[in-house]
């Protein structure tokens, strides 16, 4: 039988209503990819791999929650749903809701929303707001909202979201046979984190397949959990996690020192070193999704971490796609006549 999606394929394990009513893109499934050369350049001695979650459906990892969130509203016949985002959210509510006929309404803050995110949020049929404040000030506004209204808030305040994305804690069990010795993965709004945590401690219960020690990333002008308070200004390149009050803080805290790991920052220029070293290995990811991995090799520089025989997995959440500009901004090819010789020389100079 060809793969179902998320919900079909974890049902059992997912803890969601009976009225839940599947809407599903295939959702999942998305590669764990060896990258020797990667760990060679990080110190070697230690098995690294890659998933690689920019494959699901609209891009990103919040297809796995955000299957689940609409198949429950969808269930009780939710007409309107509605998301705070830096995009990725965005992207995939409206994909989601658009699958379900819902109406989608996204809260983004204004200019800090990559173009791929905004482009496939219009494509896929939402209401598009941007917001004069930030993220956070966008997610309060869209928690008071659902209050009042009957939308359904499809923010990973959300639980059905976490139920989702748990299920890459159980893809990655099964494809390595056990869980790895670390993960490594950015944080934002902190829901991802979580709910791998919940993701391993479930799989280890029922298949003991053992529990990895946590690395949550975050980028340094927006680290409101290594910094112990809220951030009132964040600021990162990887706008996917500018964000100054994770709702799931405490919970990724708690994530964090259970599976005695830690969370970290990064600095922007740390992220884009890793971005372009992931992409000499043929695989492209926005800024925040390099941030885990940034964050790996910021541990092994300092002497903090011996990542010595360890099997070590770095979640790479978005693709590079969603944020074009990053990398194509101050470039400008060479133009040239359509001319043999030219092009032949100039092949020769960029040598
Ligand atoms: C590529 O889309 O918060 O810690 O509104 O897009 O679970 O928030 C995106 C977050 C990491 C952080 N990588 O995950 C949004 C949003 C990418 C992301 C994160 C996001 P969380």
């Amino acid at each position: 039988m060809s793969y179902p999606g998320v919900i079909q394929q974890y049902r059992s394990l997912l803890d969601i209503p009976p009225h839940t009513s599947t809407v599903t893109l295939l959702e999942g499934d998305t590669p764990l990819i060896p990258v020797p050369a990667l760990a060679d350049k990080l110190g070697g001695g230690f098995e690294l791999l890659v998933k690689f979650e920019g494959l699901n459906p609209t891009g990103s990892f919040k297809d796995r929650g955000m299957t689940v969130a609409i198949s429950e509203a969808a269930g009780r016949g939710v007409k309107t749903v509605m998301c705070a985002s830096t995009g990725n959210t965005a992207a995939s509510a409206a994909a989601y809701a658009a699958r379900a006929g819902m109406r989608c309404i996204v809260l983004i803050p204004e200019g800090n929303v990559a173009a791929g995110k905004l482009a496939g949020a219009i494509a896929y049929g939402a209401d598009v707001l941007q917001i004069q404040g930030s993220f956070d000030d966008a997610l309060n506004l869209v928690v008071e909202l659902t209050e009042k209204h009957p939308i359904a808030l499809v923010n990973s305040l959300n639980p059905y979201r976490l139920e989702g994305q748990k299920t890459a804690a159980f893809e990655i069990c099964e494809t390595l046979g056990s869980a790895p010795d670390w993960l490594c993965l950015p944080v934002g709004n902190a829901g991802n984190i979580t709910a791998y945590w919940m993701g391993f401690k479930q799989y280890h219960a029922i298949k003991s397949t053992g529990l990895p020690q946590i690395l949550g990333v975050q980028a340094a002008g927006s680290a409101p959990l290594v910094l112990g308070h809220p951030v009132e200004k964040p600021e990162t390149i990887a706008t996917a996690i500018r964000i100054g009050k994770p709702a799931r803080g405490e919970q990724a805290l708690q994530a964090a020192e259970e599976s005695r790991g830690r969370i970290i920052a990064v600095t922007d220029d740390e992220i884009l070193a890793m971005q372009k070293m992931l992409a000499s290995n043929g695989i492209w990811v926005e800024p925040a999704s390099a941030a885990g991995l940034a964050g790996l090799k910021h541990e092994i520089d300092s002497g903090r971490f011996d990542p010595h025989g360890k099997r070590i997995v770095g979640v790479c959440t978005g693709h590079g796609l969603k944020d074009p500009e990053i990398v194509t901004r101050g470039f400008a090819p060479k133009t040239l006549p359509s001319d043999f010789q030219a092009i032949e020389s100039a092949i020769a100079e960029m040598e």
